[in-house]
Parts: structure tokens; sequence; C-alpha cells
């Protein structure tokens, strides 16, 4: 038995519960959570954004140790400190070999649906029902099980609330500015959003030698811990026109990179319309699955000669990703402290998430 969060209702607050969590089988790994971060996708479950159909326990920004291995493991081994990747990476696939681990065919399909590989859940309920367990991992319980591909092994002195941090919001945030934008060096880029996952894309912009870096937020909070983890200029969205305080800022052109880190279509907008003729804006938002948008491609593609791309998990190849971020983080450059802003014990999901509109609140990190 193992003590977990489970979505069992839209709209309704994660129920804590003691649930069934069978062995791991061929392929996976059994984990003691050591910490996971509350990440927006969590919310964007419960509130219908995200369609994963219930029940299901939620959470997929998770780091812990190893106390079971099932058959014909050995990239792991019991007593191993993990980070759990959300997309289960084999490192052998079509889009694995072409450096798009993010959508590993292997193991993509799985962490949509919240299952094993085998599209089988390990969680189930005191009557046998089965538990969906979000990302193919399920890191709002004391213990999960996960393929083998999800871990990724770490240094035992790495903290686990750091290490979790990476699993999700820093491998997303990060990768968006490192691997799927093409930021030169001295470009202007601005970032919608600095919350937990926007706040790395300014640290990734930072280390890809951005010029200026604008974080744009409704927050002052949010702002504040932007410009202490590299953000060079801070625009609160709800003091006059966003736009035109990037476009001052930008002699009239607007960014060379944009992204938005929010997820919403009017965001989206926003952000396009703050990239200069020739650039680049990056969504990284997840937006409601049912939402669309307009565009004139003549002008905003042709004439305009501006790209529009999505990035999902940072274009991130987590086996190669996770150890470089953690030498950053142990040579002081990639800055993961200042985004915990506060550790909570499972029992407080709910109010971590209802507490994630407001306030100072990078990311609340569940501490087991
Ligand atoms: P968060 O809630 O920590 O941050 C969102 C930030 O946006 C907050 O600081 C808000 O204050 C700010 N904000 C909200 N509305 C506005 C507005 N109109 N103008 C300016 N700022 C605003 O969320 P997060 O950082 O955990 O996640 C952000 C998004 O990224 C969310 O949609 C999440 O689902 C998505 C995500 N995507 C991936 C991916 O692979 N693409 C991975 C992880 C998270
Ligand atoms: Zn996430």
């Amino acid at each position: 038995m193992t003590k977990a969060a489970v979505y069992a209702t839209l709209q309704q607050p994660l129920e804590i519960m003691e649930l069934n969590l069978m062995d791991p089988q061929v392929g996976e790994v059994r984990i003691a959570l050591g910490a996971s971060g509350v990440c927006h996708s969590d919310l964007s479950v419960i509130n219908g954004t995200l369609p994963i159909p219930p029940p299901a326990v939620l959470g997929h920004e998770g780091a812990g140790t190893v106390v079971a291995i099932g058959a014909g493991v050995t990239n792991v081994k019991v007593g191993d400190h993990v980070v759990i990747s959300w997309v289960p990476q084999c490192g052998t696939c079509y889009t694995c070999s072409r450096d798009q681990g993010e959508l590993c065919e292997t193991g993509a399909t799985a962490s949509m649906f919240g299952t094993m590989l085998d599209y089988t859940s390990r969680f189930s309920m005191k009557d046998g029902t089965a538990v969906a367990q979000m990302s193919a991992a399920g890191t709002f319980s004391e213990e999960t099980v996960v393929p083998a591909i999800s871990c990724v092994k770490i240094p035992d002195d790495v903290p686990f609330q750091i290490a979790a941090l990476i699993g999700c919001g820093v491998l997303t945030g990060f990768g968006a500015a490192v691997n799927t934008a093409n930021i030169r060096e001295g470009d202007n880029v601005v970032v919608v959003g600095a919350g937990g996952v926007g706040l790395n894309t300014i640290q990734g912009a930072k280390h890809k030698g951005a010029g200026k870096i604008i974080a744009v937020d409704m927050v002052d909070g949010k702002l504040e811990t932007a410009a202490s983890v590299g953000a060079t200029h801070t625009i609160n969205a709800s003091n006059g026109d966003a736009i035109e305080q990037v476009m001052a800022l930008t002699d009239g052109r607007g960014a060379d990179v944009a992204f938005e880190v929010i997820g919403f279509p009017a965001t989206i907008r926003q952000s396009f319309d703050m990239t200069r003729k020739g650039g680049e804006t990056v969504i990284v938002g997840v937006p409601r699955l049912d939402q669309t948008m307009e565009f004139n491609p003549g002008m905003d593609f042709v004439i305009a000669e501006k790209t529009l791309k999505g990035c999902w998990y940072g274009g991130a190849n987590v086996h190669r990703d996770v150890p470089m971020l953690i030498s950053q983080y142990k040579n002081g450059s990639l800055k993961l402290d200042e985004l915990i802003s506060r550790e909570i014990k499972l029992e407080d999901v709910n109010a971590a998430m209802d507490e994630m509109h407001g306030g100072h609140i990078a990311r609340s990190v569940i501490v087991y």
C-alpha cells in the first residue's frame, strides 16, 4: 500500500487515499519518492485543460530512491537516486535517434495515457479499480512504479527537492530556450509568464547569451524572482500595454525570440505580436486542447517571416540533459534553490494548487 493524492472528479480537490501498488514488472522500477514539485500541468488535469480520465494519481515532477527493480532492468539498481522523466525515453526509436526524445515513440503514448508501456497502470484502489498515473509517473504518492527508461540516475548529494524540479519545470523551461528555440548571442528575448517553468526559460536564455531578457507577468513577486534569476527587464502586464512596452525596449522592432509560458490563446497572440519580423515565437504553455487560433498566413508568416513553434518537455533528451543541468546547478550557474518557494506535505497539495495563481509561489515542493 502507498499513500497518494488521487484525481477522482473533475474540478474537485485531490483525495488522499491508500492505494495498492503492484511490484515492478519487466523493465520497470519501484521508487520511494523523495520529493515532487507541484506544476501547473497538475492543475490543468483537474480543471480539464489536460484531459486524463480519472481516477489518476497526479504528479509528474519527481525524484526518489529506487527500492525495487523488475526483470531486465540494467540502467539503475536498488538504492540509486533518480529523477523521473515524465516522458519515458528509450534512446533508440525513430524520434529518439533524431534528437527528439520528448516525442519518444516507445514512451510518449503511455505518458499521455497515464500508464506503463503496456498501457496498464500499477496503482489500484482497495476494490480493485485501476488508477492511472499521470505521465507514466504519478509522483503525488509515497511510492510509485515507472518504466526504467523514465529513470535518470543522479548523484546522491543532490537534494531531492532540487532533483524533482529538474524533472519538469527546469527541463521544460530551460530546454525551451536551449533546445527548442534558436537564441543567438545578444538576442532580445521575452518570456511571457514567469512561473515555475518560465523562470527556467529565463535561465536558459541567459545561458545562451541573450542580450535583453524581458520577463512579463502580472504578479510583482514573480517578476522579482525573474530578475533574481536573470531577467534584465520586467513588465507587469496589468500596468499598461505589454506589447508596447516590449516594443519600446527593442527599438520598436520586437523581440528576436518570444516564449509563451502560460497556456492562453490571448497570451500566445501577445507573444507572437511581441516577436520581430523574422523572429521566433515558442509556445510552452499548454492551452485547453479544444482551443483554436487564427493567423494571417500571408502577413504573419510569409511576409513577416515569423516562426511559431511548440515546445514539448523542453525538447529534452533527459538522459543527456538531466546530468548537464545538475552540473550547472552544482557550479552555481543554474539557480534552483531560489525556485523552491516552500516545502509541503502530500496532504497540503490542494492548497498548493489553489495558491499557484497568487503571490510569490514559484514552486511548492512536496517532501516525503
Ligand atoms: P505557473 O502557474 O507557475 O506560472 C504561470 C505564470 O503566468 C504565473 O507566474 C502567472 O502569474 C502568470 N500569468 C498568468 N496569466 C498571465 C497573463 N495574462 N499575463 C502575464 N502573466 C500571466 O505555471 P507553470 O510555470 O508551472 O506552467 C506554465 C505553463 O506551462 C502551463 O500551461 C503548464 O501546463 C505548461 C507546461 N508545459 C510543459 C510542456 O512540455 N510544454 C511542461 C510543463 C508545464
Ligand atoms: Zn510539469
